[in-house]
């Protein structure tokens, strides 16, 4: 009795001292390459900043905004000065993206060579300080004293992406900012926006304003899984380009890029039904009240569909700044171009014919992604599309987009072409994340945890490791229908995807992570994010296997 007693003293007192080690430690989420603390700290309340000429101009206005929120949340003055003690400098010999943070007794000095790598500095600084840096409110025992030492921090990955998806459901540019917000926290670099499916045409074009008016809703949505069956409430609702292009500066500001997918020539019932001269048979179309693949695709036989393209995709560029445009080309059955006239006769007059691997529409389809890709490099833009475009014949230059496991992507990368991995046996957020789902809200199916989202390793050889251009997690939306569900979704399972994302194989550990995100899920609670829990239920902080 004794004997276990002074175990249990023991082990309470070893739990502690990893606790108190613990809280001296850096509690960043994605982790970073290096941390090094040693004695003394550095306290910022009160302190200002110095941002040197040579930082790109925009550095200024992030590094205010975060002298602010100093101000507000420890009651002290922080600002912009020539003398300051938080020195911004550039380093020309960093790397895009990459920072150090060297932390001293008398200041704190940050080094980049961009504005991400600001951004990012930053971002791991405020996750070193009480969460009230968040909100601006204090609390009476918050410290704001950073220990001293250096951080030295570099992404494993220059993609960072996260999908999501606002047709199947919309959502308010007030929720998409706030998931930008998150992002930001993470150190994500691309939001894919998918604007466009069969169950919605979400973004205003204004030459074909059918799209919004007629495209943007659906007379019902099927219940549950019952696709047979209608709530019979009209739904739906879209993007003004004034909305779009105030959502696109407001994510640079914080070093996202969005990327907008149109997805043709499949998922288009949305445009059919506003404009039904773009299918095959001429309709009527209606916006579709049910998931899964339609077989009312555009008709690629008819010019004037690629008029169409053209023109959309003109706005589309217009709006987004964005180096690539996604163009999808996932789920595209073929049966209405085998019985279409025009298709048919295209194909004919291209002399295009099927092989044993391909059938001749197959190839129809490539060319339709080949016409559109020269189309936006006219325009200066680079295409992704889903996986779907290698089969028939891959596009010069085209990043594929490895979606139905890992290996469309490492097949991309082994004939040259880049790829982004986002298998659905991992990043699928849409996916369950408990295998209770008797007490999860209704999901299309599928399982991942946040520890199997970490535990995503691309082994991939070094010569192809220079093609895979990064790691996304897709957030469908068929069964999301509110923020707070989206928000359940995401996180924390953003956090896990953020370390695949940034972190060297060498810095991810599940324990550490999971530790680590007690602090994160404090930061979530005060900015008012709901968050799935499971995690949390199995992990005590100080449990270390
Ligand atoms: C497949 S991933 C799709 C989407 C669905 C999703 C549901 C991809 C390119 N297409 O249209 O929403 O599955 O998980």
């Amino acid at each position: 009795m004794y004997k276990l007693n002074i175990k249990i003293v023991a082990v309470v007192l070893i739990s502690l001292m990893s606790c108190t080690q613990e809280k001296n430690e850096a509690n960043i989420i994605p982790r970073p390459n290096e941390i090094t603390f040693g004695r003394g700290s550095f306290n910022l309340s009160g302190s200002s900043a110095f941002v040197s000429e040579a930082l790109p101009s925009e550095c200024k206005e992030y590094v205010k905004g975060f002298m602010k929120q100093l101000s507000t949340a420890c009651g002290e003055k922080s600002e912009l000065s020539d003398r300051g003690n938080v020195r911004f400098l550039y380093d020309a010999k960093l790397p895009e993206e990459s920072y150090r943070i060297k932390s001293e007794r008398q200041g704190l000095t940050v080094f980049a060579s961009d504005y991400n790598g600001i951004i990012y500095a930053i971002q791991s600084i405020k996750q070193m300080l009480p969460v009230s840096i968040y909100t601006g409110k204090a609390d009476v025992d918050d410290v704001w004293s950073i220990p001293c030492g250096t951080i030295n921090d570099s992404p494993r990955f220059h993609y960072r992406g996260l999908m999501l998806d606002c047709s199947r459901h919309f959502f308010s540019t007030d929720e998409v900012k706030k998931i930008i917000d998150v992002m930001e926290i993470h150190k994500l670099n691309r939001l894919h926006w998918h604007l466009t499916d069969d169950q919605g045409w979400r973004v205003e074009i204004k030459k074909y304003p059918e799209l919004i008016k007629v495209g943007a809703y659906r007379d019902g949505t099927c219940i549950g899984k019952d696709f047979e069956s209608d709530d019979g409430i009209t739904y739906g609702g879209f993007y003004t380009q004034e909305e779009l292009k105030d959502i696109v500066s407001y994510a640079a500001a914080k070093g996202i890029t969005i990327m907008p997918e149109i997805d043709l020539p499949g998922h288009m019932q949305a445009a059919l039904s506003s404009y039904p001269q773009l299918g095959c048979t001429g309709g009527p179309y209606k916006v579709w009240k049910r998931w899964g693949v339609s077989n009312d695709v555009l008709c690629v036989g008819k010019e004037s569909t690629f008029t169409f393209l053209e023109d959309v995709l003109s706005e589309i560029c217009d709006i987004f700044p964005s180096e690539y445009i996604h163009i999808g080309g996932d789920e595209c059955p073929t049966d209405c171009w085998k019985t279409c006239p025009a298709c048919q006769a295209k194909i004919a007059s291209l002399g295009i014919k099927g092989d044993e691997k391909y059938s001749a529409e197959h190839y129809l389809q490539s060319y339709t992604t080949e016409k559109v890709s020269e189309f936006l490099a006219s325009k200066g833009r680079k295409i992704i599309g889903w996986d779907e475009i290698l089969e028939g014949k891959i596009v010069d230059g085209a990043t594929v987009m490895s979606w139905r496991g890992s290996e469309g992507g490492v097949n991309a990368a082994l004939v040259g072409h880049d790829a982004i991995m986002t298998p659905n046996s991992h990043f699928y957020f849409d996916h369950y994340q408990s295998k209770d789902e008797d007490n999860e809200p209704l999901a299309i199916g599928g399982y991942s945890s946040v520890e199997h989202v970490y535990g995503y390793d691309i082994d991939i050889s070094p010569e192809l490791a220079g093609h895979i251009l990064g790691v996304q997690a897709n957030m469908w939306t068929e069964y999301i229908k509110t923020d707070s569900h989206l928000e359940y979704m995401i996180l924390p399972r953003l956090a896990a995807l953020s370390e695949v994302q940034w972190c060297h194989v060498v810095n991810k550990n599940w324990n550490r992570f999971a530790n680590d995100m007690q602090h994160i899920r404090i930061i979530y609670e005060r900015l008012g994010y709901n968050y799935a829990t499971h995690m949390f239920d199995k992990w005590s902080p100080c449990d270390q296997a």
